[in-house]
């Protein structure tokens, strides 16, 4: 009886400290995964896919879905949180790199806005999705994602708000000045950083 009460309180220490420093301000952890969407799911046929950066480019650049599931991709494992207050740790990915995507090509601004089908946006700085910090997903964990988690390739931006991390993403446009996305007209900040509690406009 001992032994087994010493060995659950040791466990239940192990996983306090290994959750320790990982969970920002304010977010508790979600074991589930909800559904956050602020409209209906839409479905798009694959032939009909494309994903396209364009805007303050030299040159645009649109991939098909073959075209897309051709390019180099990259297995990711991040923690991501949700501005209403649910963090979900150790999440796993597949997808593209933004670096791929990006390679080469000529950019005349600073800022993108992503697209989606359906119609929602959100603006990310380009810092923000470059060296390593965003990815296309078309996988989670181990399977293709769901349409309602934003299948078939959703933006996965895990350092930000998980509003930022755009499902059903159909491209980039780079912008020269910033502009405001969906949830960012309405009053949510305009970077969301949730170490630094970036939630709301003027936080
Ligand atoms: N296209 C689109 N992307 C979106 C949203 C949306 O409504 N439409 N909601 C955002 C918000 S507020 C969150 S928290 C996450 C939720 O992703 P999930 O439904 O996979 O948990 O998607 C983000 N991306
Ligand atoms: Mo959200």
């Amino acid at each position: 009886m001992v032994e087994k009460h010493v060995s659950r309180g040791f466990r239940g220490r192990r996983e306090r400290s290994d959750v320790a420093g990982r969970v920002p301000p304010g977010q508790y952890v979600e074991r589930g995964f909800p559904v956050l969407s602020a409209g209906p799911t839409p479905h798009v046929p694959l032939e009909n896919w494309d994903f396209a950066i364009g805007g303050s480019v030299d040159q645009p650049r649109s991939w098909t879905w073959n075209e897309y599931r051709q390019l180099p991709r990259e297995v990711v494992t991040r923690d991501i949180h949700c501005v209403t207050k649910w963090s979900k740790l150790d999440t796993h990915w597949e997808g593209v790199s933004v670096d791929t995507l990006l390679e080469g090509m000529n950019l005349r601004g600073g800022h993108v806005m992503a697209f989606c089908d359906g119609g929602y946006t959100t603006n990310l700085p380009l810092d923000d999705v470059m060296g390593g910090k965003a990815w296309l997903v078309d996988t989670y964990e181990g399977k293709p994602l769901d349409a309602e988690h934003g299948g078939p390739v959703r933006l996965l931006v895990p350092h930000l708000y998980f509003w930022k991390s755009a499902k059903w993403v159909r491209g980039l446009r780079v912008m020269e000045r910033d502009e405001r996305g969906f949830w960012e007209t309405f009053g949510y900040h305009n970077h969301g950083d949730p170490w630094k509690e970036e939630r709301y406009s003027g936080d």
